[in-house]
């Protein structure tokens, strides 16, 4: 099925033209797809993906991948990086997923949130890592269903925070905050963006895509909507703004998404219909987003964009507070 025409107008992020950067023909090894990667700029400059790859069994694993230019000329781990590891973490099953990649000053360790996918559902983990070589896994920290999840890169008022997504039985998927003493022990869970009612495009299931961006004027969140539709799930990219000391309360939210599927390879794959944004580097200008997205649970692709320009579009296209309004 053929992508539709891309619109020029409306761009927030722009496709890169070598887009998709990875697929799973690249990969050292045989695999069916690599996609949802983790992204990272080293302090050589180098750009890491922690891509998530699926095998043939249908369960996932990461494998690293680097780049000096974030673009070209990949080395890629001539294994995988990181397996589940079911013996001692009985939760990652069915394999891990989808990983979010945040560098910790206090600890000087990158820290790795992600899915592990238990037999009773997915659910959330953590690791730490200094090399993206050996990681120190801190075990399941939020229990199935919940996914969707990264660190902030600091405490706020002494304690850790954690976005996630939990799935309740009852009610719509929204983004959730929860705090820790010790990365371990997390509590005072508060909705912090709820998912919308009725035909929006963020309707009753959200997610957080990348790792909140730190900017003078708020945490920046890209996140994702997934609309159920007759055809399936059509996920998409929108945004908000959280305050900087108290994360907990959402200072805009966009009303409208920034970024959905319009390209073949984001339209047609082994989950068609998906742009899924795990990571993103910013360059050394300090404003310009490399955002790394999973197109269509199939490839890896990359889209630009600005910091400020994205606040600015949230000054005009948004409304104050996370919270849907069902009425
Ligand atoms: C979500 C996640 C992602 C996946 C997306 C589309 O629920 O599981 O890993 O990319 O669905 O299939």
């Amino acid at each position: 099925m053929p992508g539709r025409m891309v619109d020029p107008r409306r761009r927030l992020l722009q496709r890169h033209p070598d887009n998709p950067l990875l697929t799973a023909v690249d990969w050292p090894y045989f695999v069916n797809t690599v996609f949802n990667a983790a992204a990272v700029r080293l302090a050589s400059g180098e750009t890491l993906l922690l891509c998530r790859v699926e095998d043939c069994s249908g369960l996932s694993h990461f494998c690293v991948a680097r780049s000096a230019d974030g673009v070209t000329d990949w080395k890629i781990d001539p294994q995988p990086t990181l397996e589940a590891d079911v013996a001692n973490y009985p939760e990652e099953r069915w394999g891990i997923e989808d990983p979010r990649i945040v560098w910790m000053p206090e600890l000087a360790k990158y820290s790795v949130a992600y899915t592990c996918y238990s037999k009773r559902g997915p659910a959330v983990s953590l690791a730490l890592t200094e090399d993206f070589r050996t990681f120190e896994r801190l075990g399941i920290v939020m229990q199935p269903e919940d996914k969707d999840a990264a660190l902030l890169p600091r405490r706020i008022k002494d304690r850790w925070v954690m976005i996630h997504r939990p799935v309740p039985k009852a009610a719509r998927a929204h983004i959730w905050m929860s705090f820790s003493p010790d990365l371990k022990h997390w509590g005072d869970h508060t909705v912090v963006v709820e998912a919308r009612n009725g035909a929006w495009w963020d309707a009753n299931k959200i997610g957080l895509s990348p790792p909140l961006i730190e900017t003078p004027e708020g945490w920046l969140m890209m996140y994702h909507g997934a609309k159920q539709t007759p055809a399936g799930c059509l996920y998409r990219l929108g945004l908000a703004l959280l305050d900087l000391e108290d994360p907990t309360t959402c200072l805009l939210r966009g009303d409208k998404w920034i970024f959905g599927p319009e390209c073949d390879y984001e339209r047609t794959g082994d989950v068609s219909d998906v742009v899924f944004p795990c990571g993103y580097t910013i360059a050394d200008d300090g404003d310009t987003v490399n955002l790394y997205y999973g197109a269509a649970d199939t490839s890896i692709a990359l889209a630009t964009g600005s910091v400020s320009e994205m606040l600015s579009w949230l000054k005009e296209n948004s409304h104050p507070g996370g919270m849907a309004d069902d009425s």
